[in-house]
C-alpha cells in the first residue's frame, strides 16, 4: 500500500495549550516547503488550508480543568470534518498543528472509518491526563486519553462519535515527563509505554519493532500522532512544551521510516511546532523532513 494521495489540514489553534506560538505552526510548515517535498515523492498533494479556529475570548476561562473547551472542541469538530472527508475522497490525512488537542478530531474522523484503529504517539508527555487529573487544566494534555474513550463526558464522546481507537494497540513513544496521577493512569491502562529509557537501553530500531507490531498487527488502520516536544530541544527548539533529554534527529528519522516500511500508516499529525521559538527554523524543516519519511521518502 504505497501512499499516493495526501491532503494537508492546517489547524492553527493554540488554546488547548494555553501559550502563545503554536497557531502559527501551520503556516510556517508551509513557507519551509512542506507541499514542493511531498510532491517531489511523486505524492498528488492537495492543501484544505486551515480550519477556521475560534479567537481567544476576552473572559477568563469557565472551568479552569478544561481550559477554552468551548474553543477547543469548535476546533476539534472541524478537524473532524476535515479529516472525515478527506478519507472519502480517498487521501491520507496529513494535519498539522496547533497544539495537540487536536487530535480528538482526527481520531474521531478514523473512528468513523475504521473498526480497529491502533495508535503510536510520540510525545514527550503522556496527554493522558482526564479534567478529574489534570493539573494545568490544558486540553492538549488530556488528547490521549480522550481518544481512548478515558475521561468524563466534556470530552469523551464529544465528537459524536464512538472511538474505534483501541487501548492495547496503542503505544507512547519517547515519553519523559508524566503528571503523577497521569502516570498512574498511564500504568493501570493497556497502551504500551516505550520511554526514554527503554531508548536509551535498547535503542530506537527495537523499540520501533516492539511499537509497530503492537500498533500494525490485528488493525484495520494506523493513526500516528508526532508532537515534536519528544525531540531533544537541541534538535527542536521550536515547540510549545520543551522537555530536555529527548530523541535525537537520527532516531527520530529512523521511527519515520520505519512506520513508511509497515505499509499501514492511515493517517499522521505533526503538532506543536512553535515557530516564534523556532531559531533559524530547524524545527519546522525537521518536521517536514520526518513527514516525508513517514510518506515513505527513502535516502536510496
Ligand atoms: N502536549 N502533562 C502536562 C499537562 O499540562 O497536562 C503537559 C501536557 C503537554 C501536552 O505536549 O501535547
Ligand atoms: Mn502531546
Ligand atoms: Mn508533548
Ligand atoms: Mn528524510
Amino acid at each position: 500500500m504505497s501512499i499516493d494521495k495526501v491532503r494537508i489540514v492546517g489547524v492553527p489553534l493554540d488554546l488547548g495549550a494555553n501559550r502563545r506560538g503554536i497557531d502559527m505552526g501551520p503556516d510556517a510548515l508551509r513557507n519551509d516547503g512542506l507541499l514542493q517535498n511531498i510532491m517531489e515523492l511523486g505524492i498528488e498533494v492537495e492543501d484544505m488550508g486551515n480550519v477556521i479556529t475560534p479567537p481567544r475570548p476576552i473572559d477568563p476561562p469557565e472551568n479552569i480543568k478544561l481550559r477554552y473547551y468551548r474553543e477547543v472542541i469548535c476546533a476539534c469538530k472541524k478537524v473532524r470534518d476535515f479529516v472525515s472527508e478527506s478519507i472519502d475522497d480517498d487521501f491520507l490525512p496529513l494535519v498539522i498543528g496547533g497544539d495537540h488537542s487536536i487530535s480528538m478530531g482526527t481520531t474521531a474522523a478514523l473512528s468513523k472509518h475504521y473498526d480497529r484503529i491502533g495508535m503510536l504517539w510520540i510525545d514527550a508527555h503522556g496527554d493522558f491526563n482526564t479534567e478529574e487529573t489534570t493539573i494545568s487544566g490544558n486540553i492538549h494534555g488530556m488528547s490521549f486519553a480522550t481518544s481512548v474513550g478515558r475521561g468524563t463526558k466534556n470530552l469523551v464522546g464529544k465528537m459524536g462519535v464512538k472511538t474505534k481507537v483501541v487501548e492495547e494497540k496503542c503505544v507512547l513513544i519517547g515519553a519523559r515527563d508524566l503528571d503523577p496521577l497521569e502516570r498512574e493512569e498511564l500504568k493501570k491502562s493497556k497502551v504500551t509505554v516505550l520511554t526514554m529509557r527503554g531508548i536509551d537501553e535498547v535503542g530506537m530500531c527495537k523499540v520501533m519493532k516492539k511499537a509497530l507490531k503492537i500498533a500494525c498487527e490485528d488493525v484495520d488502520a494506523l493513526h500516528v500522532s508526532f508532537d515534536l516536544d519528544v525531540m531533544d530541544p537541541v534538535y527542536a527548539p521550536g515547540v510549545g512544551t520543551p522537555v530536555q533529554g529527548g530523541i535525537t534527529y537520527r532516531e527520530a528519522h529512523l521511527a519515520m521510516e520505519m512506520i513508511s516500511d509497515c505499509n499501514k500508516l492511515s493517517s499522521l499529525e505533526m503538532v506543536e511546532l512553535n515557530p516564534i521559538l523556532d531559531k533559524y527554523n530547524i524545527t519546522g524543516k525537521l518536521a517536514i523532513d520526518l513527514i516525508t519519511s513517514a510518506l515513505g521518502k527513502k535516502i536510496l
